[in-house]
């Protein structure tokens, strides 16, 4: 079951002071799509909505007030030594949500936490938000339509896709790669390998 449109509404009027037009169309676009693969996959369609909803919810904050949230949420500076990332938006995001809203859910909050970089292990509801994010309607990147009917078809094998896709991008614009994505990625792996032995068998 989706949320009422009361609730919706709630957590739609915390974000859209926050967010520019843009963003604010990405997120509705990660709603969809989470609600989608939540549907296909039996994962509360609620919880993938409320994570989806706010995953951004700090990403278009100045660089000054990204500071003072994580100073205030005493977030260690997960960055890389020597490069400014925006890779802590979504722990700033959790603890925000959770002080505002009083989001409890240990799921929801590291779905929002973790949906940019994974982790190892995720939970069904974190690899939708990590997939629902990468592919929703409005990215138009050339293997869009490919990771989608993969992440519709399985949850593991499209999570899997998707951060393999990522990691080669990153790669490709030479970008730093954090740590937690090399060990999400390992982990996701190792589902994938196991999926594809038991298909085998
Ligand atoms: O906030 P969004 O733009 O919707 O998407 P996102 O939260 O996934 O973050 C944006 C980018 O972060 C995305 O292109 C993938 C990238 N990213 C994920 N892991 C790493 C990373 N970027 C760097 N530099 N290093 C990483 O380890
Ligand atoms: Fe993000
Ligand atoms: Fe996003």
């Amino acid at each position: 079951m989706c949320l009422t449109n009361e609730e919706r509404n709630r957590l739609i009027d915390y974000i859209t002071p926050l967010l520019t037009e843009k963003r604010l169309a990405h997120t509705l676009g990660t709603e969809k799509m989470a609600v989608k693969l939540a549907e296909l996959h039996g994962v509360d369609a609620a919880s993938a909505q409320t994570a989806a909803l706010l995953h951004d919810a700090y990403k278009c904050v100045s660089k000054a007030e990204r500071q003072r949230l994580l100073e205030k949420y005493k977030i260690a500076p997960a960055g890389i030594d020597g490069f400014d990332t925006d890779l802590v938006h979504g722990a700033i995001a959790a603890r925000a949500v959770k002080e505002d809203l009083g989001i409890l859910d240990e799921d929801i909050l590291n779905a929002i936490e973790f949906h940019t970089t994974g982790r190892p292990n995720m939970s069904p509801l974190e690899k939708i938000i990590y997939s629902a994010d990468v592919v929703e309607e409005n990215r138009s990147y050339d293997e869009a339509d490919y990771l989608r009917e993969c992440v519709y078809s399985d949850l593991n094998t499209g999570t899997y896709t998707i951060m393999n896709h990522v990691l080669r991008f990153l790669l490709e614009s030479d970008a730093p790669i954090y740590e937690t994505t090399v060990t999400a990625y390992n982990s996701m792996l190792k589902e994938y390998k196991n999926l594809e032995v038991e298909k085998n068998v």
